[in-house]
């Protein structure tokens, strides 16, 4: 990963991206005021200025990424349907994740159908709707048994039906053993460097492999064809791929990996490291988010399985079949302006009673050890033990969603959370002023939006994380092209914003020097990098993800198709007398491995 520290000194690229500002900017900060925070007049005029001042740079006033002339190689929903439609028109696609599209929920008036937030539903939806495939997942919603049909189905969107939600139901102790268990206590602190311990309890392994054995006959069962698309997402179906593969030998499996991969001694802990590396090499396609999980992901098959790796290509060969490792970025949907015109939440300002002027810290994130919670609370205490002066003038908003609470590390970690945050506030706090609100709760999209748009500084300071869709999401809200992002170098995203300040929220002097920076980088600054961090998520956006997936995914498909018909012509001549039998493997080994290497 790419290694980048910020404190409040210019870093280069600071340097770089604020000397053509630098002139107007230190007028400006003479002008306005000599202290170390903008008061809230100054802020008031500073913000005017530069708005002025950007508007007189462009011509009628347009939005920052009106200068941005499309381009036609983006991705967006248009080119992935287009894609769909040429590619994989009348394809068998199925779907499998562990979380459901859309979860029916009884309340005291009636059944309610909620689709859960999140990238990952983001990402299938369009596929799932473009094909109108099948998605298998897990029935978890209290009214979900009442409104599937008799073949535990249930067509969706509930508004418009294109596509089929297949549900797999299971029991209190699968549930247990297979999700919280092996999946959440076990393969999710082994795959995260947040030192908490793994735990590996035979039951929960059992209960895994019934599990993904029910997923496979689920995808048997609903597949259409014997050659259907597969895709599979992240660690609670390692074994899946290999069971699909065994029924369905002609099947196009793609498998995503949402989170990072661990390096091979860490690996190794696993007890059935042989197994899930093993399960997943019945997988076409296995995808990860950035390149080092795929280099780990392979030295862990290069240790372990008997097989054949291609460096140049990144394929593996094992038991006379290939598997692609490829990464794939997730992202997100950019913004639909139509859809934030209608946004009509009170400002987060407003509901937390922020002075004008005052500084608003937000953090968004799961209530997971891995998310750096407490390491970057503790930091917010030591800003304001620190720098006396932003007491009163400094805000944070820490809006974290409950995740696993029947898991103890969890429940732990929610109880310090809320005790830090109230410790913070007992020590800082005066009648007029709360220095920090943890919420802990799931907001709305409307909420979350707002709190983007008004924050003067986002962080994110994962100990670990795949991908973190929280960083893009803040960029994506940013049409002001203002805010600070300040980012974990252990999220997968910093590799896409190496303009986010970078932090290693282990160093706490450092996460606070990083935050105190933010809080007083120059609009300028914050315009030039943002710019860049918009471009990126604009252009790298979900529908990129999608099509890039789904685009390797036909290639394979195609080429299998080659593959399976040169194997038919090779029975064929295999019988004819012309030919020795030896020669024609030759040839076939041969064309076998030009294919590959231009793959
Ligand atoms: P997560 O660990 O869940 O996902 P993340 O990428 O941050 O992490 O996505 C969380 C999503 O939930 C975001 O869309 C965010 O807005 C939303 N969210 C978080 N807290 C919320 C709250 N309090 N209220 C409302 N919404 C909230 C896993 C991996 C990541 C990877 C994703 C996608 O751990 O590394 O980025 O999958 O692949």
């Amino acid at each position: 990963m790419s290694v980048q520290d910020n404190n409040s000194d210019l870093d280069p690229l600071q340097s770089a991206l604020i000397d053509p500002h630098r002139g107007r900017l230190n007028r400006l900060r003479t002008f306005l005021h000599p202290g170390k925070l903008t008061s809230a007049a100054g802020r008031v005029l500073s913000d005017a200025k530069t708005v002025i001042s950007d508007r007189l740079n462009r011509p009628n006033g347009a939005a920052a990424e009106s200068n941005m002339p499309p381009n036609p190689n983006d991705w967006d929903l248009a080119r992935l349907r287009t894609l769909i439609g040429q590619e994989l028109a009348g394809s068998d696609v199925i779907i499998v994740s562990n979380r459901e599209p859309y979860v029916h929920s009884a309340g005291p008036d009636g059944i309610r159908c909620a689709m859960p937030a999140g990238g990952l539903v983001s990402a299938l939806e369009p596929i799932a709707r473009g094909c109108g495939g099948t998605w298998i997942a897990h029935g978890s919603g209290s009214a979900d048994r009442e409104t599937v049909d008799d073949h535990d189905r249930i067509q969706v969107p509930p508004n418009n039906p294109s596509y089929a939600l297949r549900r797999v139901w299971l029991t209190p102790e699968e549930e247990k053993g297979y999700y919280l268990g092996f999946a959440n206590e076990g393969l999710w602190p082994l795959c995260h460097n947040a030192f908490v311990r793994p735990i590996f309890r035979e039951d929960d392994w059992n209960h895994y492999k019934t599990v993904n054995a029910r997923f496979a006959e689920a995808v048997i069962e609903e597949a259409r064809t014997d050659a259907p698309i597969v895709i599979v997402q992240d660690y609670h179906f390692s074994l899946l791929p290999r069971m699909i593969r065994e029924r369905l030998p002609n099947a196009t499996i793609v498998t995503f990996w949402h989170i990072p991969w661990p390096n091979a001694e860490v690996f190794g802990i696993c007890p059935h490291a042989t197994e899930i590396l093993d399960g997943l090499l019945g997988s076409d396609i296995i995808g990860f988010q950035v390149p080092l999980f795929r280099i780990n992901f392979v030295e862990c098959i290069d240790r372990t399985l008997e097989s054949r790796i291609n460096h140049e290509n990144w394929s593996v060969r094992y038991g006379g079949k290939i598997s692609q490792v490829r990464t794939y970025p997730i992202s997100i949907v950019w913004p639909d302006r139509s859809a934030q015109a209608a946004i009509s939440a009170p400002t987060a300002r407003e509901a937390l009673a922020i002075k004008p002027g005052a500084k608003l810290i937000v953090a968004v994130g799961r209530l997971d050890y891995t998310k750096g919670i407490p390491e970057f609370l503790q930091a917010f205490e030591d800003l304001l033990t620190q720098n006396p002066e932003y007491c009163g003038k400094v805000h944070l908003y820490y809006v974290a969603a409950p995740s696993r609470g029947e898991v103890a590390s969890y429940r732990t970690l929610h109880k310090d959370c809320l005790q830090i945050s109230q410790a913070i506030n007992d020590r800082f706090g005066t009648e007029d002023y709360k220095p920090l609100l943890f919420a802990d709760r799931h907001a709305n999209r409307d909420e979350l939006s707002r709190l983007y748009r008004e924050a003067d500084v986002c962080v994110v300071p994962s100990l670990h994380d795949g991908m973190n869709l929280v960083a893009k999401e803040f960029v994506a809200e940013r049409e002001d092209e203002q805010g600070v992002l300040i980012l974990s170098r252990f999220a997968g995203a910093i590799q896409e914003l190496p303009e986010a300040l970078a932090v290693n929220p282990f160093d706490l002097s450092k996460l606070t020097a990083t935050l105190r920076a933010a809080l007083e980088m120059p609009l300028p600054e914050q315009t030039a990098r943002m710019r860049r961090m918009r471009e990126t998520v604009r252009s790298k956006n979900i529908y990129r993800w999608a099509g890039r997936l789904l685009e390797d995914a036909a290639h394979v498909r195609a080429r299998n198709q080659l593959l399976r018909r040169g194997g038919h012509a090779q029975d064929r001549l295999a019988r004819s007398p012309l030919r020795s039998p030896s020669e024609i493997s030759l040839r076939t080994t041969r064309k076998n491995d030009a294919e590959t290497s231009g793959s």
